[in-house]
């Protein structure tokens, strides 16, 4: 019998086309990692959304997600008022700017999707982590009123995680439902605002 779980089909009206997203993948378990980053951006890309409006940035484990995503989208709500403002462009001319901050581009994220994977191991550091990670990340969604989408593995063997990067037989890249939900989420904030 096919499986009842997933998201349904997102109604054929959305599109990413003038969203932009961001990404900020952990790059522990890589080998899970890079499938569910890969998976995310061909389904952005898919419903619309542009390459150049994708930014993917790295960090080193699961536990650095959230402060990224703050900090991400920190930068580019500051770049867009550089870009929009004219005494902001004026220090962009004079070198002043924030220019040294990562591909964040002219307007702020309508929605950041934070992926890493947590496998269990021998002591407690993976009930710490998914705790920490998957409460704050809510936090920060509605704290900074816009989408974060929880692309975040918490499973209990390898094996697990690679069917839930698609890469063994079988199993199904859950980084194109996170991509999916990016620009739905993204796309329904803005109606919603
Ligand atoms: C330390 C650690 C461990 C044990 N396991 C994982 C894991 O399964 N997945 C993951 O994304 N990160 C892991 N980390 C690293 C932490 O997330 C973090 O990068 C370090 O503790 C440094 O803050």
């Amino acid at each position: 019998m096919a499986s009842i779980k997933g998201p349904g089909h997102i109604e054929p009206t959305i599109s990413g086309s003038d969203l932009r997203i961001g990404i900020v993948h952990a790059r522990w378990n890589t080998t899970v990692i890079s499938p569910l980053v890969s998976g995310a951006k061909e389904r952005m890309l898919a419903l619309g959304v542009k390459e150049e409006n994708i930014t993917i940035e790295a960090v080193p484990g699961s536990y650095e997600l959230p402060f990224a995503v703050t900090r991400l989208y920190a930068a580019s709500q500051i770049q867009s008022s550089a870009a929009t403002s004219g005494a902001a462009a004026l220090d962009l001319l004079a070198g002043d700017a924030p220019d040294t901050l990562p591909n964040v581009g002219t307007k702020p994220f309508d929605a950041i999707i934070a992926i890493g994977c947590l496998i269990k191991g021998e002591t407690m550091h993976f009930e710490y982590i998914c705790e920490a990670v998957s409460t704050s990340l809510m936090k920060i969604q509605l704290d900074l009123g816009i989408p974060v989408i929880f692309g975040v593995l918490a499973c209990m063997t390898d094996a697990q995680a690679l069917a839930r990067a698609g890469v063994t037989e079988g199993g199904h890249n859950h980084g194109l439902d996170w991509g999916e939900a990016a620009v739905e989420m993204g796309a329904k904030s803005r109606l919603w605002n």
